[in-house]
């Protein structure tokens, strides 16, 4: 299997640091030591941009590079078309993408119900904390 990128989009620097209730105490460095003791024998690439065209731009490496990709975009998942149809170009090449979220958004703000991402997603993994990441790297490494 080939280099995983794990992604994460707007605000999510502030994990750990901030609002607590929903999102919990770990950091996405925290994440990362997780996850990289969980799958030792796969390469997992952690970023993290409040960019959309930076963002737009991993999704792009991936597609030129065949990567599999973990995505949580933040708030980009609402509303950004753009993003959208860069994960779309990934997922119609043949290469996996599972959006994530920390929270279960169906439970919050009417606002946070839609993703434009999800129908051009591989698969959603969403309300589980930070196992949701660990969930979708063992979806991906399954078979
Ligand atoms: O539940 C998730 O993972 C979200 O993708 C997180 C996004 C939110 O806009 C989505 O609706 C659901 C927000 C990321 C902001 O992250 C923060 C983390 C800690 C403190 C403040 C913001």
């Amino acid at each position: 299997m080939s280099k995983i990128l794990i992604l994460n989009g707007a605000n999510l620097n502030l994990l750990g640091r901030r609002e607590p209730s929903i999102y919990g105490f770990e950091t996405l460095v925290d994440l990362e030591r997780k996850l990289t003791a969980q799958f030792p024998t796969t390469e997992l690439d952690f970023r993290q941009t409040n960019s959309e065209e930076e963002l737009i731009g991993f999704i792009h490496e991936a597609f030129e590079n065949k990567h599999s990709v973990v995505l949580n975009p933040g708030a980009f998942t609402h509303y950004s078309y753009a993003l959208r149809d860069a994960c779309a170009a990934l997922t119609s090449s043949g290469s996996k993408l599972i959006e994530v979220h920390i929270s279960n958004p169906h439970s919050r703000e009417e606002f946070r119900h839609t993703s434009v991402i999800s129908s051009v997603a591989t698969g959603v993994i969403a309300g589980f904390g930070l196992e949701s990441y660990s969930l979708a790297v063992s979806a991906l490494t399954s078979n």
